[in-house]
Parts: C-alpha cells; structure tokens; sequence
C-alpha cells in the first residue's frame, strides 16, 4: 500500500504556530521508505520548515518525478497541491505550472537520477530560466528505487555494494547550478537538520531559483565502506563553509558576535541571512570563487556543505519574461481574446 494515513491523535499541548497550525499538520501519510532512509530526515526538514514558517499548505505545489526521493512529497505537507510527473520531467511540468500561476509556493523535488541522469537537460534548462522555486535534490549517488545502480552523481573510484567500482566522472549538481547563474545556491546533508532546516527556510522566501542539494544516504544500497554517499564518509569529510541562522522579518536581531565571523544577508522579503563563517576565505556572494572552492575540496575527498552562494535581489522567469503580474489562469476571455478589431490592428502593423 503506498498511502497509509497517520493517526490523527496528537499531544493536545503541541505547540502551534502564529496561524494555529502544529507540526503535525505539515505532516503527510506515513512513509513507506527504508528505515534510516535520508529522504525521511529531509522530509522533516522540510517539515518543519513550513511549520517555523507558518506557511499555509494550500498555497505549495509540490512537484516530483520519480524514485524513492520523488515519492517523499506524499510524506510531507498532505494539505498541499501534488504532482508525479513522469522520470526527470519535474522541472518542465513545474515551469508550466509556475507560468500558469504564479502565486503559488513551488517545491520541486527530485533524485540524482531523476536530475543528474535522465532529467539532467530539464534540471539545466528550469534552472538557467531561474523559475521561481525551491528544487530539492535527494542525493544518494545511486538510483534507489531501481535497487542501486551508479547514478551520475556517484563519485568517481567510489563503491558499489558489490564492489564494482564506478569508472565514470560525476555530475556535481551544485556546482553546475552555480554555473548556471542560479542565485540562491546550496549544499546539506540529511544528517544534519540544524544545518539543514534553515537552508530550507532561505530557499523559501527567495524570490527566484533555490536550489539546494541535500547529500542523502540509501541505507539499502549505498551505505557500506567504499561508497563516498554513505553516513560515515559524509560525517568524516564534511567541510561546512558556514551557519546559516534564518531570521524572519518579523523578529528582533539578537545575539552577540565577533565582527567579521557573521555575515547578514539580506533577502527581498526582509528576512535575514545570518551566516556564521567557518570558512574565512569563503564569500557567499561570489559565484565563481564558490565553484572553484568545490572543485578544489572535491578534489582532496572533502564534501562542502552550507550556503555556497546567494543573489539577494534576484530576478526570475516571469520578470525576464515580463509576464502579466495576475495569474494567467485566472485572465478571463476579454484579456485573452481582445477581439477582431485588435487582430486586425496587429495584422496591420505587421504587413
Ligand atoms: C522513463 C523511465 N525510465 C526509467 C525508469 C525506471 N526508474 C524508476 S526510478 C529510477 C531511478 C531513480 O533514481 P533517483 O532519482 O536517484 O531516486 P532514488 O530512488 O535514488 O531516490 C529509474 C531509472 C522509469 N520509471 N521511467
Ligand atoms: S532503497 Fe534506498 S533510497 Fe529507496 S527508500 Fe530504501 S534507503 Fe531510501
Ligand atoms: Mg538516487
């Protein structure tokens, strides 16, 4: 059975958010996944990022393609819009859905295989379009629900449960976002939600491409020593270049810091960015330096997580396109079909 509802039972003093909303409600059916699974841990991260938040479910559309990581969107926010497309085509059904309207929250959410293989041109084109959305990544360097071939994201040398070693170089979906000229840009890990959960928020309440690749280990097929994906290569080689602390509009500053150790980023929405720098070379602002800092880490074995890079006045899709600013699905037939005379003055003009 693939949908099997929770229980609707909760401690009556769970804490509510400023919309009245509990945790729970961001919830969605139980999941089905292996135990230890990474995706479950980011789908509670997102989770609770929804709730910290007070989103109102009803506004996200949240779109996938197909794997174990693109059935996650049933395990979170069940009072929100959903769609399976077919493998690697998340990204075109979501521009179609995003031009159509766009008042709608977007939340992409995708394997490396269903980005980094089959859907690659797709993940390449929605992000240098800079459709406005958060594009979720579910990253375990092999295709899970097929039972653990190498995905394009699996590092070179690496491992397979058998032994078979993968010849072939990886794809590095952070690093071609940040070529693509993606403005809000990246890295976690499943295992650290306090890193991750902020991440998320940011990603949120930026008004253009969000991408963030979440390292996600499959316990069933890609966990063992040998494989750069598992819990214990991640733990021992993750080289965090920051903290980010996400400040909503709302609240007060607070807190005390050493000058030069946090940088504040300040999004169009107001809210805040603060990034405790771990990294002291590293500038969130510079897109190229960022590039070369993966590279060289990845070079040495290293696995960079944090916030690699941030527009924050970005542009998106519909600004570069300058669309009407009410939703095209809610323009009625007057707008849309002004008539003969109006025809006929645009056929004019163009003989
Ligand atoms: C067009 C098409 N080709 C192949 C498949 C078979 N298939 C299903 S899921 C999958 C890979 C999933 O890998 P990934 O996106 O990394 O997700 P994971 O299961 O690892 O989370 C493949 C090849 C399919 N469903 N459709
Ligand atoms: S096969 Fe791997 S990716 Fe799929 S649910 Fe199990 S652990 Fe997760
Ligand atoms: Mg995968």
């Amino acid at each position: 059975m693939s949908y099997l509802a929770k229980p609707k039972l909760h401690h009556p003093e769970l804490k509510t958010n400023r919309l009245g909303y509990t945790r729970r409600d961001y919830e969605g059916a139980m999941s089905t996944l292996c135990a230890g699974c990474g995706h479950d841990s980011i789908s509670a991260a997102i989770v609770q990022a929804c709730y910290n938040l007070a989103i109102e479910p009803h506004r996200v559309a949240k779109l996938s393609g197909i794997g174990c990581s693109s059935k996650s969107p049933t395990y979170f926010l069940g009072g929100s819009h959903g769609f399976n497309t077919v493998h690697g085509r998340m990204p075109s059904v979501l521009t179609g859905a995003n031009l159509a309207n766009r008042d709608l929250i977007y939340l992409g959410v995708s394997g490396d295989g269903d980005s980094a293989s089959i859907g690659l041109g797709q993940f390449v084109h929605s992000m240098r379009r800079a459709v406005n959305m958060v594009y979720i990544v579910m990253n375990n360097g092999v295709y899970g629900l097929t039972k653990g071939q190498f995905s394009a994201t699996a590092d070179q040398g690496s491992r397979s449960k058998r032994g078979v070693v993968n010849s072939d170089a990886p794809v590095d979906l952070a690093a071609l976002a940040l070529q693509l000229g993606v403005s809000y840009v990246a890295r976690g890990f499943s295992g650290n939600k306090e890193q991750l959960v902020p991440m998320i928020e940011g990603a949120f309440m930026h008004q253009g491409a969000a991408f963030i690749d979440v390292i996600s280990p499959c316990v069933a097929f890609n966990n063992h020593p040998g494989s750069t994906k598992s819990y214990d290569y991640v733990r021992e080689h993750n080289e965090a270049v920051n903290r980010v602390d996400f400040v909503p509009r709302r609240e007060e500053l607070a807190g005390q810091f050493t000058p030069g150790t946090v940088q504040e980023v300040l999004q169009h929405d107001g809210s805040i960015l603060r990034l405790r720098t771990l990294e002291a070379e590293f500038d969130v602002h510079d897109r190229i330096a960022a590039i070369n800092y993966l590279y060289q880490r990845q070079a040495e074995g290293e696995v960079v997580t944090g916030l690699l890079h941030i527009d924050p006045t970005p542009e998106d899709m519909h600004s570069h396109l300058n669309t009407s600013l009410q939703p095209l699905n809610t323009l009625d037939e007057s707008v849309l079909c002004p008539g003969a005379d109006a025809l006929a003055r645009i056929n004019a003009a163009l003989r």
